[in-house]
């Protein structure tokens, strides 16, 4: 059995993070450990939370791995708690890289043109160096503008995504895969670039009327336990992305309705057959 760790906190209500990674990549078949990088009482999109950084236990939780010779198949960071958190994963990027295994970093820091509350411009250039380290990174486009600096835009058209695909690429990830992106309107979907081969490749969707949030991490976690079922990048993004598109309509349809994250629970089934399983 495939083996990966994923780095980002604990919202303890939310339906983002921890609480939506460790379900759907453990459904996938896919050992699921965790590194918390922070307790909160829910995420940050709630008008108060409360939140205990959990950055030294990184370090002592790391070593211990490493004195049990525990390796890993794939790592994937998301939401993050402090800049030196950034320093210690690049050291654990660092210690835990081997030939074959595949780190994936989500950004986790922006959407809708805004870093979130916890976050400033200083965090997101760290971030940027941090995506340096990765294999495959999955940024929004506001994420990707604060890593790059280039503006951020909700008019656009492929030139610019693809400019921005090329100034992600020179950060120093292999491959990089920009969510939400949307040249049509009802239509949505998410556009990658590999910078070895030169292919990009962009797969589109309905887009639905309404969106929530943790769907960024819906689709990080779909994506990482695809690419541990041993789909391409590209089949990845195509499962991801299909099954991000079923919680949002499944959701929409719950007449009590959620505003906080979507119903990720409901669609495991739907993942599951797409992986053929
Ligand atoms: O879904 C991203 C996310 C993760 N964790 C926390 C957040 C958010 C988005 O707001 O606040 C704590």
């Amino acid at each position: 059995m495939k083996r990966i760790v994923t780095v980002q906190d604990i919202s303890c209500v939310g339906k983002c993070s921890l609480t939506v990674a460790l379900p759907i990549i453990s459904a996938m078949g896919v050992e699921t450990a965790i590194i918390p990088t922070a307790v909160l009482s829910t995420h940050t999109m709630f008008s108060r939370f409360t939140c205990k950084d959990l950055t030294e236990e990184l370090e002592p939780i790391t070593a211990h791995w490493k004195e049990e010779k525990i390796g890993f198949d794939a790592i994937y960071t998301g939401y993050l708690a402090s800049e030196e958190q950034i320093e210690l994963l690049k050291k654990m990027f660092a210690e835990f890289k081997t030939e074959s295994n595949l780190i994936v970093v989500d950004p986790a820091m922006a959407d809708n043109g805004k870093l979130y509350p916890a976050f400033d411009e200083a965090f997101a250039k760290k971030m940027a160096g941090l995506c340096g380290k990765a294999d495959i990174i999955l940024p929004n486009l506001t994420e990707a503008s604060f890593m790059t600096g280039l503006p951020y835009r909700e008019d656009y058209d492929e030139a610019y995504v693809k400019e921005m695909l090329l100034a992600l690429a020179d950060l120093g990830a292999k491959t990089v895969i920009l969510t939400g992106v949307s040249f049509k309107e009802g239509t949505t979907g998410v556009m990658g670039y590999d910078s070895v081969s030169g292919e990009f490749h962009y797969y589109t969707h309905k887009k639905h009327a309404k969106s929530y949030h943790g769907t960024g991490d819906v689709f990080s976690s779909a994506f990482v336990g695809a690419m541990m079922n041993g789909l391409s990048w590209q089949e990845a993004s195509k499962v991801a992305a299909d099954y991000t598109a079923e919680c949002i309509r499944i959701t929409m349809e719950d007449s009590e309705g959620c505003w906080y994250g979507v119903h990720f629970e409901a669609a495991i089934p739907s993942l599951l057959k797409s992986l053929g399983k």
